[in-house]
């Protein structure tokens, strides 16, 4: 399928999808969020692919956030439908049933940040700058920022960084716990993809069920969020996969996952 604002690339069972609108940082416009849209549920579809790195294009940016010049004529109606479009796209990373990692390697802001939270671990370049700025802008974060963002870095934290709209370096990001590594931005994708090699040589529907459990469970009770486990876990053992895991385990040899 043709893409006009991303680069899509399948291989070694990772799928890339990098947004392509270097002159405008990446800033992402009705198109390109739809196009995402398309790219994910292809990715989704295709047994091949178990990992999905995101990223940008270029060396600056990641995403700078929801598209300025296009926003900026909105009326109300048309920021609510493309609010949703946003919202959507997040939820669909969320809910993909493949591992999502952000590979952050530039500017992540507004949206930006917000995409990379709903992925689900972010890797980040030293030289990667996160931040809500929306306020400075005379609105806030509509993509979710104002409740995943306190979910992963507490209220007060969140409150702080959507407040005043200020960057932080990777390396604030990672005290704050948004990334979980920081690399240098010359070995961003190659770090990204040792991981990502490194999920996909895992049990695909185990990998995929684990995503859930913790997802899921996440925002339940904990006896509720043990429950939904004990369940999937269960499911595991209606696999081809599993006998095969524990059977190679046994024989002393690598496993060969069917995703059966
Ligand atoms: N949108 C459109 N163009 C952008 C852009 C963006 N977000 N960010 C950068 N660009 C464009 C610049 O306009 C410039 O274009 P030309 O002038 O060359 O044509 C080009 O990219 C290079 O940018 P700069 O010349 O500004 O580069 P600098 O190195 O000087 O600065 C910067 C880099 C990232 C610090 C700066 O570009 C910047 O501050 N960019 C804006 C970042 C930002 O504010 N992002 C948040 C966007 S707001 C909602 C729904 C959604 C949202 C909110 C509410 N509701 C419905 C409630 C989402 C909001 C956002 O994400």
């Amino acid at each position: 399928m043709a893409y006009q604002n991303l680069l899509f690339d399948i291989a070694d069972g990772i799928g890339t999808v990098a947004v392509n609108r270097p002159k405008a940082l990446n800033a992402l416009n009705t198109e390109t969020l739809r196009e995402l849209q398309r790219a994910l549920q292809e990715l989704e579809n295709n047994p091949e692919v178990q990992v999905v790195i995101l990223t940008g294009v270029g060396d600056r940016s990641f995403i700078a956030g929801a598209d300025i010049s296009e926003m900026r004529d909105m009326n109300s109606l048309e920021a609510i439908r493309f609010s949703k479009l946003g919202h959507t796209t997040l939820d669909q990373i969320e809910r993909l049933g493949k591992v999502v990692i952000a590979a952050v390697n530039g500017f992540a802001l507004g949206g930006g940040t917000e995409i990379a939270l709903a992925c689900d671990f972010i890797f980040a370049s030293e030289n990667a700058k996160f931040g809500q700025p929306e306020v400075t802008l005379g609105v806030f974060p509509g993509f979710g920022g104002t409740q995943r963002l306190p979910r992963s870095i507490g209220k007060a934290r969140a409150k702080e960084l959507i407040f005043t709209g200020a960057m932080i370096s990777a390396e604030e990001a990672r005290d704050f716990g948004i990334v979980n590594r920081v690399f240098p931005a010359e070995s961003l994708v190659e770090e990204t993809r040792r991981v990502a090699k490194k999920i996909a040589s895992n049990g695909p529907i185990a990998v995929q069920l684990a995503k859930a459990s913790v997802d899921r469970g996440y925002d339940v009770p904990l006896r509720e969020g043990c429950h939904m486990e004990a369940v999937a876990f269960g499911a595991c053992f209606t696999t081809m996969d599993q006998k095969e895991g524990m059977t190679a385990f046994l024989e002393k040899r690598k496993p060969r996952f069917k995703g059966k």
